[in-house]
């Protein structure tokens, strides 16, 4: 497969961007090898600039959940953008989007818009800080939450997967304010808190995390730290930036039915344009500026043609059977990976949800950090490359999650396990 123009690209990009990339993750530094520059996408395909086509599980990590270039999201965009891109000014279309943000999350009764999930994590824990008047935050080894300074702590996706387990650049103090726990340890979480009391003003978590590749709740995990920060008079904070509107249209808290203090949302929500947002009951919420002290804003939060493309995203996705149709989709993917290297005597463990998997190179479960850093990231790489090879996209590093669209058919997992099988044997 060529990629002449890629390679070309990327020499030139070197030249003006830190990495030739404005994202480290998009940078192939855990695979090797110079990424491939796309120019378009539709369903479930992407063509880089030389023209090759793949079947594409990266779906811009997440929010291309209904595939590429989805007719009714594009309509949305573009009629939004003829009446003007951005007015700094209420819209109707917040008003829109908010309305389905609250139907469709269970505890969220009032939210704010951002522009980056990012952003929203930033400002969950500073709503955190305001309303238990406490400055320490409990995480966990290998969730990431986007760049806050307070969160480059142990952090997973491209930190981990460049071996930075902290940004540098990061305040000392943000750091000493920041525990880190292990995912799936409820013992490492009562210890942290008993030996900080009254200190601890949040817990954040990816309730269903993807950034240490996918990781699922162990029983009673989610229901454990809903009750320690109860009891310890902190709050819950459920970092949904990929799982909300992804594993259920309610996100992972209406499936798994553990109710957090504040949700962050991002991705799906701003149907490929910059979106975030974080939201709670009316009664934390009632902090945030205008209305409280916690003061946060931003010139493009609400941003009336991303708005537009969340409405329709959102209203494509609460049709019925969208979710069955994904999980389904799911499935017949990982089950038919899951054979075909055990036809090949290779041992991989393949954890999954609802329009998420990832391959872990490992013969051991993968259920923290430790677990999942124990794959075999080389084993890995050589598959990415040989998958691209083979016409099939997948993220480059073992610690993200493989996304799957709703644009994902039968015929695109046909063709992605035999580019499996032809991986494998080369
Ligand atoms: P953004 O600021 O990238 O919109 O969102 C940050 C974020 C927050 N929370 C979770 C659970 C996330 O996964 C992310 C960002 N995800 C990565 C991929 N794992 C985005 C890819 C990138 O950094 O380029």
């Amino acid at each position: 497969m060529s990629r002449v123009r890629s390679e070309q690209l990327f020499s030139d990009a070197k030249l003006v961007m830190p990495g030739g990339v404005n994202s480290p993750a998009r940078a192939w530094g855990a695979v090797g090898g110079s990424p491939i520059f796309f120019e378009k996408a539709a369903g479930s395909s992407i063509w880089d600039v030389d023209g090759n086509e793949l079947v594409d599980y990266v779906c811009s990590w997440g929010p291309m959940i209904l595939g590429h270039a989805n007719p009714a999201v594009i309509d949305a965009a573009i009629d939004a953008a003829r009446a003007g891109t951005s007015f700094g000014a209420p819209t109707e279309l917040e008003v829109e989007m908010s309305r389905r943000v609250v139907d469709a999350v269970p505890s969220i009764e009032v939210i704010r818009f951002v522009s980056s999930g990012t952003e929203a994590t930033m400002s969950a824990l500073r709503l955190a800080r305001a309303k238990t008047g406490r400055n320490k935050i409990i995480k966990f080894r290998g969730g990431y939450h986007g760049h806050e300074d307070a969160l480059l702590v142990e952090a997973g996706s491209g930190l981990a997967s460049q071996g930075i387990a902290s940004s540098s650049g990061v305040h000392p103090g943000y750091a000493a304010s920041t525990l880190v726990s292990e995912y799936n340890d409820l013992e490492s979480v009562k210890s942290l808190l008993e030996s900080n009391l009254g200190e601890v003003a949040a817990v954040i978590v990816e309730p269903i995390a993807g950034n240490m590749g996918v990781v699922l709740p162990a029983d009673g995990f989610l229901e454990g730290l809903r009750g320690l920060t109860h009891e310890h008079g902190c709050l819950l904070i459920f970092d949904e930036v990929i799982s909300g509107f992804r594993v259920a249209f309610g996100g992972a808290q209406s499936s798994l039915g553990v109710m957090p203090d504040i949700t962050c949302l991002g991705k799906i929500i701003g149907g490929g344009f910059p979106v975030g947002a974080y939201g709670a009951s009316a009664e934390i919420m009632s902090e945030v500026a205008p209305l409280g002290s916690m003061y946060q804003a931003g010139t493009l939060s609400g941003n009336p043609v991303a708005m537009a493309a969340g409405i329709a995203t959102l209203d494509e996705l609460a049709r019925p059977g969208v979710y069955e149709d994904l999980q389904d989709t799911t499935d017949k993917l990982a089950d038919g990976v899951t054979n075909v290297f055990a036809e090949a005597g290779i041992p991989v463990v393949i954890n999954r949800a609802c329009g998420l998997m990832t391959v872990f190179f490992s013969n051991i479960q993968v259920t923290d950090m430790e677990t999942a850093s124990v794959s075999d990231g080389d084993a890995y790489g050589r598959f990415f490359h040989q998958m691209v090879e083979n016409g099939v996209y997948l993220p480059p590093s073992q610690y993200e999650a493989w996304f799957i669209s709703t644009a994902h058919t039968a015929k695109n997992i046909k063709s992605t396990l035999e580019a499996v099988d032809r991986s494998l044997i080369a």
